[in-house]
């Protein structure tokens, strides 16, 4: 009997369970994504296989989907997102393992089908290179190996060690002149100088079982090795995790940080400081929103997987189109600037009424209109297209840019250099526009254009081209639902109308009239300001809405829409009951 034939006979009866051939299937597919992160540190964190399809997916979303695409647009669901990936992936993986009982070889095509899928991906992200595969084809290509290793450890079928072993029985068959059935009791199977060598300590005596006697039962010499295959798995987890950390370690998390405390210490004083917050800015109610926005509350939204890390010292802002003398500014040229400090509430126009997506700091950055002039915008250009580090896009009415306002390129939020989620080391800030045509972070690049022939990111994806805030109002005291007791209750919130300035808010309890709330102090019209007001509730269900009017005048629309395409209206209310 050859070697070969054995193999082939017995491979989808060699006994091995179901929950085994699913383990192999997992731990490949780990070792897979463990090297594709390890080698995804050294080329690109975006370019690991399911970063690069997580983004994938968000981009493709077709509009139609559009439920799907708000909560991605709006809530930042990464880990959700991230999570399904690796879900799926699993299930994935299982497959293969359960295809790989029945032939290795499917289960490895099949991993390498996956390791093309994310390397296509990768290649189709808007910032790719070249490099960009290697992650994905290094993984399949680890992944393939970690799972033929497996079933050879599973089914004891070590190739190497049956045709060594059936080898010296044929010799020593033949030495003994064709006695058949003969025990080769003297031959000990040792790994070829071809493959790693496995320590004999991992198959103590249990050698007596297969390849002692070559010519027994074909399934036998297959039989399923609990033991082999668990050493396989533990090696196999050892690997994915420590290609996961090394992946981790080397994507430049760690050197952001470093990076974000070496520009602390060069951040300049503000040439224009924003007047200080007055002390009634802030009701300092308990359950109210502060009216600075700690950093590390802010909300986030964006289509980034992985935060971009940008080296602030190789960090530039190329600004070209239609402008007389396109420029390239390097970290170090917009420090030199005479820096703005402002207060702006940022707000996402996926925001729904009464939705949190909305954020209040105090920035410092060099005012976008000036290096704007400085490289000669011309008068046909009404847009500019900006693009961060990960191929994202912006599009902000140049008009709006260009009217006085502190419309940013901000390196600093609340006396901090920027946090890396909200686009270290320089990120766009502007007035009165909502964060997606105006608030791009990780900003390297600004096309000055025109709206009709530039399209931004969200555009095609069924948002509008051009967003300004809608004046808004919020209760954050009592909460909906909330048991509150009769008598006085202070309601309160906030409300936002940037660059118009709020200049009265209305609370109105059920069907009765609306009555003035008392309005918070603030720094100028670019900022939310508190509310509040203390009413009086009896016993029962009652509603509580709000509406603010801006300082145009204008008073919030009670119709509703939803946020796309060009954000929520309507009146926030909480319904309490009174005891
Ligand atoms: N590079 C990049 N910048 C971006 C986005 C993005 O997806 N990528 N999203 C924008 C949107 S929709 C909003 S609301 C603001 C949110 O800014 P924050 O995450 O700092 O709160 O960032 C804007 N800037
Ligand atoms: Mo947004």
């Amino acid at each position: 009997m050859n070697a070969e034939g054995i193999r082939e006979g017995t491979r989808e009866s060699t006994g091995v369970p179901t929950w085994a051939a699913v383990l192999t299937g997992l731990v490949a597919a780990a070792v897979a994504l463990g090297t594709a992160q390890l080698v995804a540190g050294l080329v690109d964190p975006a370019a690991a296989p399911v970063v690069a399809v997580g983004g994938a997916v968000i981009d493709a979303t077709p509009a139609g989907l559009k439920e799907w695409a708000i909560r991605t647009f709006g809530s930042g669901d990464k880990p959700v997102l991230l999570t399904g990936i690796v879900l799926v992936l699993a299930l994935i993986a299982a497959g293969l393992g359960l295809l790989a009982r029945r032939r290795t070889a499917y289960g490895m095509a099949g991993l390498a089908v996956f390791g093309l899928v994310g390397a296509a991906a990768a290649l189709s992200r808007p910032d790719a290179g070249a490099a960009h595969v290697l992650p994905s084809l290094a993984g399949a290509a680890a992944g393939v190996y970690a799972l033929s290793r497996l079933w050879r450890r599973a089914t004891r079928s070590d190739e190497d060690d049956y045709v060594a072993a059936s080898r010296a029985a044929d010799r020593a068959a033949e030495a003994r002149s064709h006695t058949p059935a003969q025990p080769v009791s003297d031959v000990v199977p040792v790994s070829s100088p071809a493959g790693p060598a496995t320590p004999a300590v991992m198959r103590p005596g249990t050698m007596s079982s297969g390849l002692r006697q070559p010519s027994a039962p074909a399934a036998e010499a297959y039989a399923f090795d609990r033991r082999r295959l668990l050493n396989g798995v533990t090696a196999g987890v050892v690997v994915a995790g420590a290609g996961g950390l090394g992946g981790w370690l080397l994507s430049g998390r760690k050197n952001g940080e470093l990076a974000r405390r070496g520009v602390a210490k060069v951040l300049p004083r503000a040439a224009r400081p924003a007047a200080p917050i007055p002390a009634g800015a802030d009701l300092r109610i308990p359950g109210l929103t502060p009216f600075v926005t700690p950093n590390a509350d802010f909300y986030r939204v964006d289509t980034a997987l992985v935060v971009p890390t940008v080296d602030p010292a190789r960090w530039t802002l190329k600004i070209h189109g239609l402008v007389d003398r396109p420029v390239e500014l390097t970290f170090a040229d917009l420090l030199k600037r005479p820096l703005t400090e402002a207060d702006v509430t940022l707000t996402c126009v996926s925001n729904e009424v009464g939705g949190s997506y909305a954020g209040n700091a105090r920035w410092l950055g060099a005012r976008l209109a000036d290096v704007l002039r400085d490289a000669g915008i011309r008068r046909e250009a009404d847009m500019l297209l900006s693009v961060s580090e990960d191929g994202w896009t912006c599009g902000t009415p140049v008009d709006v840019v260009m009217d006085g306002r502190d419309a940013l390129l901000a390196v600093a939020m609340n006396g901090e250099v920027l946090p890396e989620e909200h686009g270290f080391p320089v990120r766009q800030v502007v007035p009165g526009l909502y964060g997606y045509v105006s608030a791009t972070k990780w900003v390297t690049e600004i096309k000055v254009t025109r709206f009709d022939r530039d399209e931004a990111y969200w555009t095609p994806r069924g948002w509008a081209a051009k967003g300004p805030i809608k004046t808004q109002s919020r209760i954050d005291l009592p909460r909906g639902g909330d048991k509150v007791r009769a008598g006085r209750t202070t309601v309160a919130g906030v409300a936002w109308a940037q660059h118009r300035g709020i200049d009265a808010v209305e609370v109105r309890v059920d069907g009765a009239g609306w009555q003035q709330a008392r309005l918070a102090g603030t720094t100028g019209p670019d900022t939310w300001r508190q509310w509040s007001l203390e009413v009086d509730l009896t016993p029962g269900r009652h509603t509580i809405a709000v509406r603010a009017t801006d300082a145009t005048g204008y008073t919030q629309t009670a119709d509703e829409a939803p946020p796309a395409p060009d954000g929520a209206t309507g009146y926030h209310s909480v319904t309490v009951t009174v005891r």
